[in-house]
């Protein structure tokens, strides 16, 4: 894929590293600028990245798969769910923890760019026990906090590892466009939300959240009809712009999905579990 890359220094830091020091190199393999930070590094606090310029919305096929065989004691098996802003990000952590947290040990990481308030929403409700819940505030572009300099998010998961004997970390970007999505060094499992209300033309724009998720989810299908959403139209853009992706339409808020949700991070989880345990 021919892709340019240029640096913006969007300078913010992270208040929030849980005491984890770690070395990071995030090359990704397509192209792209080396990063290297680290808690001693300029770049950490200042966060220069890279915005990529791709030249088109990216292939299911194209995507980086997770990592293989990844050692699971030190950091539980990491699902990443992000999104624009509004999709339902949160709604679907809260769903998926009521739902994961009587059979396995569960753990929350919300990113909010100035607040805690994701992380509030999920204690209030009762989503897990306070420990279990941890909030970074990104202080600038959510992307940068889980695609080029993801110590936060590390060190957070780390904490709850260690703490909570976690079988499953649930981590929540803050919202972002369509062109944000999880590193595979943080996210095992990647769930990319939209909802209906952007309009039914939101598959077919593409972006790597969209081509390159693990999973999409289409949320909010009780708004369809008065914002004028063709599921159907819906259905068959993401089919053209996923391939072999799996796909779920959604009314998180309402239950209907989110055991499908369950169902497919629990085969991931299973499957890199066994190949963990057989290294
Ligand atoms: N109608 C409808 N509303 C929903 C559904 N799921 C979530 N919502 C509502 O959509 C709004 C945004 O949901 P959140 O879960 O906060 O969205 P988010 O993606 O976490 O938002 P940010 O973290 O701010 O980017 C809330 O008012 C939810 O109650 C759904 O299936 N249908
Ligand atoms: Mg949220």
């Amino acid at each position: 894929m021919a892709s340019e890359s240029h640096s913006h220094d969007h300078g913010h830091g992270h208040d929030d590293d849980y005491g984890h020091g770690h070395n990071y190199s995030h090359g990704g393999g397509h192209g792209k600028e080396e990063h290297q930070a680290d808690s001693q590094n300029p770049t950490f606090a200042e966060h220069g990245h890279t915005h990529e310029h791709m030249d088109h919305p990216g292939f299911f096929a194209d995507r980086e798969p997770p990592q293989p065989d990844r050692a699971l004691a030190e950091r539980s098996y990491t699902v990443g769910i992000g999104g624009p802003v509004g999709s339902g990000k949160t709604a679907l952590m809260l769903e998926l923890c009521k739902l994961l947290r009587d059979e396995l040990s569960i753990g929350a990481v919300t990113n909010d760019i100035f607040t805690r308030e994701d992380a509030e929403f999920l204690t209030k409700n009762s989503a897990l026990e306070e420990g279990r819940i941890l909030a970074i505030e990104t202080g600038g572009c959510p992307h940068a906090a889980i695609r080029e300099d993801i110590s936060a998010n590390l060190g957070a998961c780390e904490t709850l590892t260690a703490r909570h004997e976690t079988d499953i970390i649930l981590v929540e970007s803050g919202g972002d466009n369509l062109a944000a999505n999880y590193s595979r060094e943080l996210a095992d499992y990647i769930i990319y939300v939209i909802d209906v209300a952007g309009g039914d033309k939101v598959p077919r724009k593409g972006g790597p959240g969209i081509t390159q998720s693990d999973l999409l989810v289409i949320n909010k299908t009780d708004l369809a009809e008065a914002v004028g959403a063709d599921l159907e139209v819906m259905r068959r853009e993401a089919k053209v712009m996923r391939g072999e992706g799996d796909t779920i339409f959604a009314q998180v808020k309402k239950g209907v999905g989110v055991k499908e949700i369950k169902a497919l991070i629990l085969k991931h989880y299973e499957a890199a579990k066994a190949s963990a345990a057989s290294t």
